[in-house]
Parts: structure tokens; C-alpha cells; sequence
């Protein structure tokens, strides 16, 4: 009969003798060795191996229970400040990162004083980081430090006002369509209100609505007896702030619901990633916890542009290589954030619609699985448009609608357009209100939709 005999080697592992248990490690066989190891781990010198192979699978919590129990003679000063970080003892972590003095380490010490919400020993540290951080690094360290100090009320916020963005942003429909303009200093005559419909179709309003708008305000202006063009100015802008009517609408973030989801769709380009970023460092700011979920698949650089807005703005992200199923990767996600206790899922999807009938199908599995695990979710569905494509997206749109109901309206790119006036187009005619209006390619550009900002900048 046959049967395996155990090697010398590991008879005289088993009786304790070092090398053996070393060379059985070398030869690969790992969960022997490390057995033997644990047994042995009175052993300083193999209680410095044990430490290393903890360290090596990650396996802080066991990693952790060696440096409590031994004392502090094992790895190095940043590999104990890694295993307290991850073991959950700050005390100990910040006091080994601090030891140990290099960027990465005051970094994390700063990142993690921060976290624990002794922000002004957070801020002390960041700035001795700053002073050694390697150019790449220089902007993040920036970053945290400037929201450690807002949060002590060291500096003003040197945000401008959301009414100035949004003016700035719709500078080039303004540019190119005078709205403004023409009511200054004229008479009130039918040359004007010709004037007026011209340039509201100009601005992409649309041209039946612009007909219909320009008709109603020449019988007001009769009714009213209006004689100058800044009376008539005033009535205009009351009348298209009544045609934007249900047309504002803030985001739907229920309360107590934790993770909410929100499903981002819309052609490739449209903007839905950086829109997706944008929003991250809001909830990021909120103090959120905020996870992406890359579910464009379809190209690798897709993914990476996702994962650079998660380094960002502070986001984990949940990926997969490109050209894994998408529905699976938001079922990962989804579940990831559920267990971690995720306060928003923001996901991103792929807007390929030369392909209609796959990607309706595509979209309809991701929001299944999305309520597979969470039956209430998504508490948005956003379409991201282009304003630079004005009314067209409005036929895009369509499909999107098609595949499932859409709670939500992301206009981006308000400042690249002379067509900023399609909003109101595209809100009235898919009957779904604008949430948010992207307003430039940086972090803070993106801003709710407010109806009587966007009249007053449009007009203005
Ligand atoms: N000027 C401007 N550019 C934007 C805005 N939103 C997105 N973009 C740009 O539009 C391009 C496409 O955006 P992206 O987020 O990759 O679109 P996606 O394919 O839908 O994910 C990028 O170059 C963005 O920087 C915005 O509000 N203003
Ligand atoms: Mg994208």
C-alpha cells in the first residue's frame, strides 16, 4: 500500500528546528510553515519571519497582535505605523509615522490626525508634508490642506457666488445672443419683439417656444401699456421663469437611506465622469462617504479617468478591467458599499448609442441589479447632456428613456455654449426638471439648477 510520507524536512520542521521551518518556507509551502511559526513564535528570529509573512498577506490584525504582545522589535518604524493605521490604533500609528518623518509618512500622520478630528495637530503636519512633497504630490497635499483650514475657519471661502459662475458660464450664449443687449434704451415696437424671437431661437430656446413667448408678450405688452424696453425686459424674464416651471429641481437624497445610489447615464462625451467627479468632492466635503463604480467598461482609459477623479475628490472607486460585464462590477460595488456602510453610490455607465438595443439592454440589467440588492435604488437616475449639442441631445435623450424612467437632468458645459437657452427646451420637452448645471472642467464647477439665477444671468 502507498502512502506519503512526510519529508525529513518537515519531521524536523515539526521538532522545531529553525532552518528546517525556513527552508520549508522558501520551498513554497507557506500555510505549514506559517503553522509551525505561530507555534514557535516565542522565537525572536522566527517571530520576525511570521511578522514579515502577516505583513505580506495583509494580515494586520494577526501582524498587530505580534507587536502588542512582543513589544516593538519587529519590521520597520513604517511598516508598525502601517499595521497600527490598519489595526485601528491612531495613537500608536501617527507616533510611528511621525518617527519615521519621510513625505508618505507625515502625509498619512496628517490624513490621519485629520480624520480623528484633531485638525489644528492635522494641519501642523500636512504643512511639514507640503514642505517635503514631491512635485506630483504638491497639489493634493494643497488640497487638504486648504479644507483643513476652511473647516478651522483659518481662510474665507474664495468661492465665488453661484450666480457669478453661472453668469461667467453662460458668457458665450451671451456673447453670441445679445439677450441683454436689445433692451436697452429702445423703443417698444414690433421691430423689437422681432428682434427678441430671433434671438431666442438663436440661443436654442426653440423655435416654437420662442414664437409662443414672443406672441404672449406682445399682448402683455398692450394689456400692461408697456413703453419702455427695460419694462419689457422684467415681464420677459418673469415669463421665461414661468416656463421653467417645474423645470428646478434639487437632488433626491432620502434620508436614513444608506447607500443612496445615483445612476448616471448619457453619450460618450456628454460628461457624465466629470460630472460623477464633481459630485464625489461635494459629498466628499459633506463628510460622505462616497463610492464610484466604474461601470463604462468599455475602454481602459474610461476607467482610469473615473479612478483619477476618486484620488481627487477623496472617492474609493470599485473597477474592474476593461470589458467586464458592467452589471457585475455595479453588483460588486453596490454590495461593497453596503457592507462598508457607503453613504452614496455614484455610478458611471457607458453611453455607446450606436449600439441602441444592446445599451437599453445594458442599462435595464444595471438598474435590476442595483434593486436586486437595494429594492428602493437608484434614488436618481441623471442624464448628463451636452448644452453645446442644444435641442439635439433632446432626440438623444429619447433613447435614454427608453431603457429606463429618468428622475434627472445634468446639463454640462454651460460655458462652452452660445446655446445655453436649450435648457429650457430640453426641460420642457422631456418634462423631467434639471437638477445640476455643469458650468466649467473644474472640481467646484458644477452647481443645482436654479431657475431665477439662470433667467437673471441669461438676461442679464
Ligand atoms: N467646459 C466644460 N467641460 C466639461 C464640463 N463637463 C465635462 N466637460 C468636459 O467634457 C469632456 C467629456 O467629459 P466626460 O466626463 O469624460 O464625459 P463622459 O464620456 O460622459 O464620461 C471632458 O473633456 C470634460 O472635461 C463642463 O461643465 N464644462
Ligand atoms: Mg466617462
Amino acid at each position: 500500500m502507498l502512502f506519503f510520507k512526510k519529508s525529513d524536512l518537515e519531521k524536523k520542521a515539526e521538532k522545531g528546528d529553525k532552518s528546517a521551518i525556513l527552508e520549508l518556507l522558501r520551498k513554497g509551502k507557506k500555510d505549514k510553515a506559517k503553522k509551525l511559526l505561530e507555534k514557535h513564535e516565542e522565537d525572536p528570529d522566527l517571530r520576525k519571519v511570521l511578522f514579515d509573512l502577516y505583513l505580506e498577506e495583509e494580515n494586520y490584525l494577526q501582524a498587530y497582535r505580534l507587536l502588542e504582545r512582543y513589544g516593538e522589535e519587529l519590521g520597520s518604524a513604517k511598516e508598525r505605523a502601517l499595521v497600527y493605521e490598519k489595526a485601528g490604533n491612531y495613537t500608536k500609528a501617527i507616533e510611528e509615522y511621525m518617527k519615521v518623518g519621510d513625505f508618505e509618512s507625515l502625509y498619512r500622520a496628517g490624513s490621519i490626525l485629520y480624520a480623528t478630528g484633531n485638525k489644528e495637530k492635522a494641519l501642523e503636519v500636512l504643512e511639514r508634508a507640503l514642505k517635503i512633497a514631491p512635485p506630483t504630490k504638491r497639489e493634493e497635499v494643497e488640497g487638504k490642506i486648504y479644507q483643513v483650514k476652511k473647516e478651522l475657519g483659518l481662510v474665507e471661502e474664495k468661492k465665488e457666488s453661484l450666480l457669478e459662475k453661472l453668469r461667467k458660464g453662460l458668457k458665450k450664449t451671451k456673447e453670441s445672443v445679445e439677450l441683454g443687449v436689445i433692451f436697452r434704451g429702445r423703443k417698444v415696437d414690433e421691430e423689437l419683439f422681432e428682434e427678441l424671437e430671433e434671438l431666442l431661437v438663436r440661443a436654442d430656446m426653440g423655435v416654437k417656444t420662442a414664437v409662443n413667448l414672443v406672441e404672449d408678450l406682445r399682448k402683455t405688452a398692450i394689456r400692461k401699456n408697456i413703453k419702455t424696453s427695460e419694462e419689457l425686459k422684467d415681464v420677459t424674464k418673469e415669463k421665461v421663469k414661468e416656463l421653467l416651471k417645474g423645470c428646478e429641481g434639487e437632488l433626491n437624497l432620502p434620508e436614513g437611506r444608506k447607500p443612496v445610489v445615483i445612476l448616471f447615464l448619457g453619450v460618450n462625451g456628454s460628461g457624465k465622469t466629470t460630472t460623477i467627479g464633481k459630485l464625489a468632492h461635494r459629498f466628499g466635503g459633506e463628510g460622505k462617504k462616497v463610492m464610484l463604480v466604474a461601470a463604462d467598461t468599455f475602454r481602459a482609459a474610461a476607467i482610469e479617468q473615473l479612478e483619477v477623479w476618486a484620488q481627487r475628490s477623496g472617492a474609493d472607486i470599485t473597477k474592474r478591467q476593461e470589458g467586464a460585464d458592467p452589471a457585475s462590477v455595479v453588483y460588486e460595488g453596490v454590495e461593497r458599499a453596503i457592507k462598508e456602510g457607503y453613504d452614496i453610490v455614484l455610478v458611471d455607465t457607458a453611453g455607446r448609442l450606436h449600439t441602441k438595443e444592446p445599451l437599453i439592454r445594458e442599462l435595464r440589467k444595471i438598474k435590476k441589479v442595483i434593486q436586486k440588492l437595494l429594492p428602493e435604488e437608484p434614488s436618481e437616475t441623471l442624464l448628463v447632456l451636452d448644452a453645446t449639442v442644444g435641442q439635439n441631445s433632446i432626440q438623444q435623450a429619447k433613447v435614454f428613456k427608453e431603457a429606463v424612467d429618468i428622475s434627472g437632468i445634468v446639463i454640462t458645459k454651460l460655458d462652452g455654449s452660445a446655446k445655453g437657452g436649450a435648457v429650457v427646451a430640453i426641460c420642457r420637452e422631456l418634462g423631467v426638471p434639471v437638477k445640476l448645471v455643469g458650468v466649467g472642467e473644474g472640481i467646484e464647477d458644477l452647481q443645482p439648477f436654479k431657475v431665477e439665477d439662470y433667467v437673471e444671468a441669461l438676461f442679464e
